[in-house]
């Protein structure tokens, strides 16, 4: 009753921002996201009947009683549900990126929990039911069970099981490359699930927002398809800014974003305008994610570097799902 999966983040290109049901994590509206290879999370479950209580793990501490761990083992309790059993379980996951810091460590994390704590358990699972149970632990972690660009469904069951992401193009579609500006070591002020709430719940945008969802996917999907650098950096942006006017019109207004963050965006912008293929994204952090093509990947690095009040440019490039560490039993389809 013990397996390993790995997982790595995904990065939105038409964000998820906002929930139409928090007791299940069902999303307002779709999102499409690129899986990242070059930062993931590895972790084990192991079910033992010695165990009189979870037992969690991150980067070798263990964690204390407070939120990161009740979320994981509100996450357990699904996964014994439904396979029956009432093992408690040793929990070790490590990192190879900054924690809580706006690099989608939930996404990665929880894909890479569904997958071995299913496995765990004996629940022999396709990939987009591990997804709907990944969005239990945090919605963005349903997009991490797929590589390549992932779109993730909001459903219309009340039950939540049409919520779940598809793969709509593979790793090896598109051989785009992300760049992320790390601009501050601090971990966030208000986190995601808190952030999305309060836009839900006081932002006069909100309802504006999710109406332009539907149409930032279908030209998203439809970039993705025909490889348009153009397009795809024209609606990342858009949906990016607008999700981040939402989240700013809030009552308090959340605000992620510091002064490196503003300043980068003019200069990927001036850099456009000087036939760089490159967009910006921006996620519930300070940090900012820069695309761009293989060709233009040394110039816009060494840019990054050297800017001020960025502290680390971490590289990544597509990568593949969420996957058992014993390549014999993958999740199938
Ligand atoms: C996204 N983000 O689409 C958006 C853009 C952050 C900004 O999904 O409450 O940690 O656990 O479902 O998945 C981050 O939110 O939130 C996120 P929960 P999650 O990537």
């Amino acid at each position: 009753m013990k397996a390993t999966a790995t997982a790595h983040p995904n990065i939105a290109l038409v964000k998820y921002w906002g929930k139409r049901d928090d007791e299940l994590n069902l999303p307002a509206t779709g999102s499409i996201s690129l899986t990242l290879e070059g930062l993931s999370t590895t972790t084990t479950v192991d079910f033992d009947d010695r165990l009189d209580c979870d037992v969690v793990a991150l980067d070798g501490e263990p964690l204390d009683h407070g939120r990161p761990y009740r979320r994981v083992v509100a996450f357990l309790d699904l996964v014994r549900k439904a396979a029956g059993i009432d093992r408690f379980a040793r929990v070790e996951t490590a990192n190879d990126f900054p924690t809580a810091s706006g690099l989608a460590s939930s996404a990665s994390g929880f894909a890479a929990l569904a997958t071995a704590s299913a496995a765990a358990a004996g629940l022999d699972w396709s990939r987009p039911r591990l997804s709907a149970l990944a969005r239990r632990g945090s919605g963005s972690a349903a997009r991490s069970l797929f590589g390549g660009f992932a779109e993730m469904y909001p459903g219309t069951r009340s039950d939540g099981r049409d919520a779940h992401a598809v793969e709509i193009a593979d790793a090896d579609h598109w051989q785009l490359r992300c760049l992320i500006a790390l601009t501050t070591g601090k971990q966030k002020s208000v986190g995601s699930t808190p952030g999305m709430q309060r836009t839900r719940d006081t932002s006069p945008y909100f309802p504006a927002w999710c109406d332009t969802v539907d149409g930032d996917l279908r030209a998203a999907r439809e970039a993705i398809e025909h490889r348009d650098f153009e397009q795809l950096g024209t609606v990342a942006e858009r949906s990016c800014l607008r999700m981040h006017a939402s989240a700013l019109s809030a009552d308090p207004g959340v605000l992620y974003w510091n002064g490196t963050t503003v300043e980068l965006m003019h200069r990927i912008r001036a850099f456009r305008t000087r036939g760089v293929e490159c967009f910006f994204t921006i996620d519930a952090g300070p940090h900012v994610k820069v695309f761009c093509t293989v060709d233009h990947l040394q110039r816009l690095r060494s840019m990054l570097q050297k800017f001020d009040g960025v502290s680390k440019v971490l590289c990544a490039r597509p990568g593949r799902g969420a996957r058992l560490a014993d390549a014999a039993s993958q999740p199938p389809g």
